[in-house]
């Protein structure tokens, strides 16, 4: 009888333990988003907004799809109308390093948010300039910041060669740039990394293990007709306008062939939220500052090693190879579907 009572009573330890630790929530990790808004932008920062795992502590603002001034004001009249006025929106560099600003409205609506017009935003930028933001907020909660720039990587890399420190105290940083599979730009270059790819440079090789989602990946992460009718099951107002800067996307990919609306910015956040959502292998990423034909391509070294060539007379010989240490997790596939799934129902009917 005793050793039953006993077993019993073990055994409601036990479950009760358990079933606090099960229903206990993890932290939300903190999120800074560095963004050109931008119509893929928007999506993204409204998928993280709308994650439980994420607190998302700041938006910077980089140019590239629109210049800075427009983008600090789509990425305020984002936040507002999530109505998350505490999430700091700070503005960042005004031009890349060394190139002029090459703007995309011609895929984004002149506006940069598909011509939709949102209301004016109830939400005040943050006087501080974006890059010393991110120094000071990773300096706050050293380990605890997973960075996810998805604009070109301006701000990223003026923090990075102001405080080389914080490359050892993110928790992550998770890049929408990039391909190893031909540009959306051009052959070569994709657009963020070809926007500034001497600021990609710095970035890639700053210490830190980038997780690079590529165009090429983002071009296999389509939003379909089929998946905007899901998300409209429902209204609310940030759904409604996914919706629309979404059909204006996909009517656009359309016209260039495509049968859905490539995921590029959502799917680094997807990726951020759960790695599982894409297959990641490591490699050595480096990015051509130069090339005839490939300024701004970011070029990976699949084998994990360069062969040594060693003079032989008039000629050189191969004698081996050298491994070359990875710089990236790059991201060369997506579970494409189940992160629809993810995005639609984070933002259905809110
Ligand atoms: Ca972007």
């Amino acid at each position: 009888m005793k050793v039953a009572k006993f077993i019993f009573v073990s055994a409601l330890v036990f479950f009760g333990a358990f079933s606090v630790n099960s229903s206990a929530q993890p932290a939300p990790r903190r999120v800074i988003i560095d963004t050109d808004p931008g119509t893929d932008d928007a999506m993204a920062i409204l998928l993280a907004l709308n994650s439980p795992e994420f607190k998302v502590e700041a938006l910077t603002v980089v140019p590239g799809n629109v210049d800075g001034r427009q983008g600090l004001e789509n990425a305020l009249k984002i936040v507002s109308l999530a109505g998350r006025c505490d999430v700091v929106v700070a503005g960042g560099a005004q031009h890349p390093l060394n190139q002029k600003l090459i703007t995309a409205q011609y895929w984004h609506g002149k506006n940069g948010l598909a011509d939709v017009e949102l209301p004016p935003s109830k939400c005040k930028a943050d006087s501080r300039f974006g890059p010393d933001l991110i120094i000071e907020l990773i300096h706050k909660y050293p380990h605890e910041i997973t960075l996810i720039p998805v604009g070109p990587l301006t701000n990223i890399a003026l923090a990075v060669s102001k405080d080389p420190s914080i490359a050892g105290l993110v928790k992550n940083i998770v890049i929408m740039g990039g391909s190893i599979s031909g540009g959306n730009v051009n052959g070569a270059a994709e657009a963020n990394i070809y926007n500034d790819p001497e600021a990609a440079q710095i970035v890639f090789n700053a210490g830190w293990m980038v997780t690079m989602v590529g165009s090429d990946v983002g071009e296999r992460t389509l939003i379909t007709r089929r998946h905007l009718e899901q998300l409209q099951a429902s209204h609310g107002p940030e759904s409604d306008f996914v919706a629309k800067i979404a059909d204006f996307y996909l009517t656009r990919s359309e016209k260039s062939g495509y049968s859905g609306a490539a995921m590029y910015d959502p799917l680094a956040v997807g990726i951020a939220l759960d790695p599982a959502l894409g297959t990641l292998k490591e490699m050595h990423v480096d990015v051509e500052t130069r090339g005839e034909f490939t300024r701004g391509e970011t070029v990976a070294n699949r084998m994990g090693s360069d062969e040594k060539n060693v003079l032989h007379g008039d000629h050189y010989e191969i004698e081996g190879v050298i491994p070359v240490k990875p710089n990236a997790k790059v991201c060369v596939g997506s579970d494409a579907e189940r992160f629809l799934q993810l995005f639609i129902s984070r933002l259905r009917g809110k």
